[in-house]
């Protein structure tokens, strides 16, 4: 097991449509206590500031809602993953909603502003709207897009306000050395993607992305999908790994904002944890969306906690 491991919590939940994904990462400490598995006691717990409280569903910028307090969280996250990776440590993210992949790899980024970086995201979504294509406006959908920099514009449906484009443009550049774009597009995976809109997917095959759907995972075995995932990320100096839990099947992730069917049992998921969270390579791992006010007897914190003790004995 990895000796330097300490854990970053980041709860700010706004860049999400439903209240809840910020308990996600306290949900899993309670559960951990509660099974008397002492799985973070040894380990540093860190905080990054949150502003959820500033939470507005009716401001004006409806296409990346609640930017301003997103764009602060994102902005405290990116400093706080930079000094913890600066440190030699590895990150353990444990965030509210997917937004918080933005500060997380920025400031892993910013730490090796030289560095090749790419991402395995682990996820039912692909993640790749930006303000000018997002239906809903929430900007956990946006995450993969700030980091490519490329705001799909030829396939724009939304008039988006000048006060949304400022907090847009200012997460696009997170971090002191304002790199953008962060990650080539060739250097991401997804795997068992499989809920997207026009906009998304017109990204994903512009950009030639590999995207392990359901029937790919099936056929080959997740085994294989993984093994085929790091070799095609061979050129990468490291791997930043994103696990949304809604990548799992609806009868494991019924606690998560977006939930989708046909996902990974959770043998599966235990095997993306075995080959990747301990991989020489893998210089941050982030796990996302927990929601446990959209659950019951916090099932779905139970099941991730599985899979990280399979893992951090
Ligand atoms: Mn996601």
């Amino acid at each position: 097991m990895r000796k330097n491991i300490v854990i970053i919590e980041s709860a700010s939940e706004n860049g999400a449509g439903k209240r809840g994904a910020s308990l996600g990462p306290s949900a899993l400490a309670l559960e951990s206590r509660a099974q008397e598995l002492r799985l973070f006691d040894e380990i540093e717990w860190t905080q990054s500031s949150e502003f959820n409280d500033s939470y507005n569903p009716d401001n004006e910028n409806q296409h990346a809602k609640n930017a301003k307090s997103v764009y602060k969280a994102l902005d405290a996250l990116c400093i706080h993953t930079e000094k913890v990776v600066k440190a030699g440590h590895f990150p353990l993210l444990l965030t509210g909603d997917h937004s918080n992949a933005i500060g997380a790899f920025s400031g892993l980024k910013n730490a090796f502003p030289d560095k090749r970086i790419g991402a395995i995201w682990v996820d039912a979504h692909y993640d790749l709207h930006s303000p000018y294509t997002s239906p809903s406006g929430n900007i956990h959908g946006m995450p993969l897009n700030a980091l490519i920099g490329d705001d799909n514009k030829e396939l724009q449906c939304n008039e988006v306000s000048e006060f949304d484009k400022g907090y847009w443009e200012n997460i696009k550049v997170l971090g002191s050395n304002q790199i953008s774009p962060k990650i080539n597009p060739e250097d991401i995976v997804f795997i068992q993607v499989r809920d997207f809109e026009k906009p998304e997917e017109h990204m994903a095959k512009k950009h030639a992305m590999r995207s392990f759907f359901p029937s790919e995972v099936k056929s080959k075995g997740i085994a294989t999908v993984l093994e085929e995932t790091l070799d095609y990320l061979n050129s990468c100096d490291m791997i930043y790994v994103s696990f949304d839990v809604d990548c799992q099947d609806t009868s494991i992730s019924i606690g998560t904002g977006t939930p989708v069917p046909n996902g990974l049992n959770s043998e599966e998921s235990q095997i993306v944890f075995d080959q990747l969270f301990n991989h020489p390579k893998v210089a941050a791992f982030e796990i996302t969306e927990i929601n446990p006010l959209l659950d019951t007897e916090n099932k779905m914190a139970k099941a991730v906690l599985k899979l990280l003790q399979g893992v951090m004995h």
